[in-house]
């Protein structure tokens, strides 16, 4: 008798970004320039978290033509529609929906040690709402709505991520093996990359224009951020973050954009003078952002192609995620469908 051989099941990957403004090389080098490498190995899903983008308020026009763009962006960093599920995230409703059943199973106190909250709260004092606080559930609910095994960000979504995983764990504790509990995938090299400005502070897209280089600033503009880039007044190439974090975070952008290890980085630097590091530094974010820039181009030209991805990915991704929350309701004993 001939063995029926199943395919073998691929690990589930998940991951968004908001598109709350122009995607900076923090976002490009500590989540999507992971994504695509990971498509081969894994089946996944990145997705365009909207919903998350309205708790900063935002103006509605730009924030539906970002969404287009972000699909773009996610096709031109080599995301290959036919292996990766793009979509939007306010196009499937089960998000919200497995959201509500989460927050009931969230403290108050685990929400309250969220230090991304705490930064968003601090910047946006006219405008603390119930959103921005209840974030991370919204985030939890995008994570295990699709059984997800790994979930490819930055260091600063750590710890909405460990939230994310006691969630689910609680939630299971009480109903059995409802959810995978999905792991961080972190890149060891560029998971925090400062800002140009202040190397203390992360670099972010809703910062001051001249704190980042956006992805698809022209080669002119990206060298003269970097060369405007506050470093420090010893003079030294050295990777040191805490004594001399602008020096290190060029450092760091140049490792993960490919040019070698930091060590080998400072050893064929020393000596030099900081002027040489930036135009390094210039030099390796322009030739890293080319293709995807030339890329985007042809992209964004198509709104038709893109809307057509959108469009039909959500079926998808309504199919995915209604399997886990139908379950979900279930379990928590929500009236029979007919
Ligand atoms: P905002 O400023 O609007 O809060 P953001 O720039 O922090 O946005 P997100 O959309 O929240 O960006 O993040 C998308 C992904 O990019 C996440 O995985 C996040 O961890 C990663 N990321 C954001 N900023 C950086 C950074 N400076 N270094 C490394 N990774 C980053
Ligand atoms: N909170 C994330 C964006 C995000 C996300 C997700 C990332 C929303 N939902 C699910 C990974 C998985 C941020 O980067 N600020």
């Amino acid at each position: 008798m001939s063995e029926i051989v199943k395919p073998e099941k691929k690990p589930i990957i998940f991951s968004g970004i908001q598109p709350s403004g122009t995607l900076t090389l923090g976002n490009y080098i500590g989540a999507l320039k992971n994504f695509s490498v990971l498509q081969d190995d894994y089946d996944c899903i990145y997705c365009i978290v909207d919903m998350h983008a309205i708790t900063v308020r935002q103006n509605p026009a730009d924030l539906r033509r970002r969404c287009m763009e972000l699909a773009a962006i996610y096709i031109a960093s080599g995301l290959d529609p036919k292996k990766s599920l793009i979509y939007c995230q306010s196009h499937v409703t089960g998000h919200a929906e497995l959201a509500w059943i989460l927050n009931c199973f969230t403290y108050m106190g685990e929400l309250n040690r969220m230090t991304q909250y705490k930064d968003k709260a601090a910047k946006h004092a006219d405008n603390i709402n119930a959103g921005l606080f209840t974030y991370p559930v919204l985030m939890a609910a995008d994570i295990l709505l699709f059984q997800t095994n790994m979930v490819p960000v930055g260091v600063d979504q750590k710890q909405h991520l460990e939230l994310c995983r006691d969630v689910a764990q609680r939630f299971n504790g009480v109903y059995g093996d409802v959810f995978t509990i999905p792991e961080p995938y972190i890149a060891k090299v560029g998971s925090k990359i400062m800002s140009l400005q202040e190397p203390t502070r992360k670099m972010s897209k809703s910062d001051p224009e001249d704190t980042f280089v956006a992805l698809l600033d022209d080669p002119d503009t990206i060298r003269r951020k970097i060369k405007r880039a506050v470093t420090d007044s010893d003079g030294e190439i050295r990777f040191d973050p805490e004594n001399k974090p602008g020096v290190s975070n060029l450092l760091s952008i140049m490792s993960a954009l490919g040019a070698g290890s930091i060590d080998s980085l400072v050893a064929e630097l020393a000596g030099q003078g900081y002027g040489t590091l930036k135009t390094r530094t210039a030099d390796c974010v322009i030739a890293a952002l080319e293709p995807l820039q030339t890329e985007y181009k042809k992209l964004i030209a198509d709104k038709g192609y893109l809307q057509g991805i959108l469009d039909e990915n959500a079926k998808t991704a309504n199919y995915l995620a209604n399997k886990t929350l139908r379950k979900v309701q279930k379990k928590v004993g929500f009236a029979t469908r007919g």
